[in-house]
């Protein structure tokens, strides 16, 4: 898999990709994260990028001159499978997302800033319009890190027990049961006892029980 980021902040995203799971995927070559900084596509002798809203108002809009010159040098390069806008009123993101993205070969990510993109890139150029919750953050950039992080775990290989992307909170609309490690006592605090049996069936019965409740009490909507 690929990944375009277009932004105004590239500073901003370099570190998520520098350490851990998502370093060790680009590492091994199961994913390609690629940041483009919107000003090295301006207008004009100031490196402009954004301007005044028409019509008057507060902020500054991203302007379609660089979005465009930006995408159409990518868009010659490779075909993309979808070219999303991370921007607050898009599709909240959840884990079928997710799990669907990570099937694609190249995506381009574009983050908002500001107020926001002159609304014709959105009708023009963007497949897929994506926001991570219902709160407001200063960019879009912090939002494709979260997305492209999500995305990037779940491709074949990337995490080391293949397994354990399939008993994530959220795959099978289920919270993860509670998880215990040693020592099995700790200031008469106790591991419950099926976990130290050896039992695999009756720990694993115990553990889609777990998820059960804990689903029924914290998160009752993912059952329905
Ligand atoms: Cl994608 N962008 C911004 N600026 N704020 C958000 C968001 C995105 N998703 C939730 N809040």
């Amino acid at each position: 898999m690929r990944i375009d980021i277009i932004t105004v902040l590239p500073e901003l995203l370099k570190s998520p990709f520098e350490a851990s799971i998502l370093k060790r995927a680009i590492e091994k070559g199961l994913v390609e994260v690629h940041l483009h900084n919107l000003r090295d596509f301006s207008i004009g002798n100031y490196n402009q990028v954004d301007d005044y809203q028409f019509g008057g108002g507060a902020g500054m809009v991203l302007m379609i001159e660089p979005i465009e010159k930006c995408l159409s040098g990518l868009k010659k390069e490779r075909d993309y499978d979808e070219i999303i806008y991370l921007t607050p009123d898009g599709e909240t993101l959840n884990q079928s997302i997710s799990n669907r993205l990570s099937l694609k070969g190249n995506l381009i990510l574009l983050c908002g800033h500001y107020k926001g993109v002159d609304q014709r890139v959105r009708d023009k150029f963007i497949t897929k319009e994506i926001s991570i919750g219902d709160y407001v953050l200063s960019g879009g950039e912090l939002a494709a890190a979260v997305l492209a992080d999500s995305i990037i775990r779940l491709i074949p290989g990337v995490l080391n027990d293949e397994t354990s992307a399939l008993t994530d909170t959220f795959q099978d609309n289920m919270l993860a049961p509670p998880v215990y490690t040693r020592p099995s006592e700790y200031k008469g605090m106790q591991v419950p006892e099926v976990l130290l049996s050896g039992n695999f069936p009756k720990i694993e019965k115990w553990r889609e029980d777990e998820a059960l409740k804990r689903t029924k009490k914290r998160r009752p909507d993912l059952l329905k």
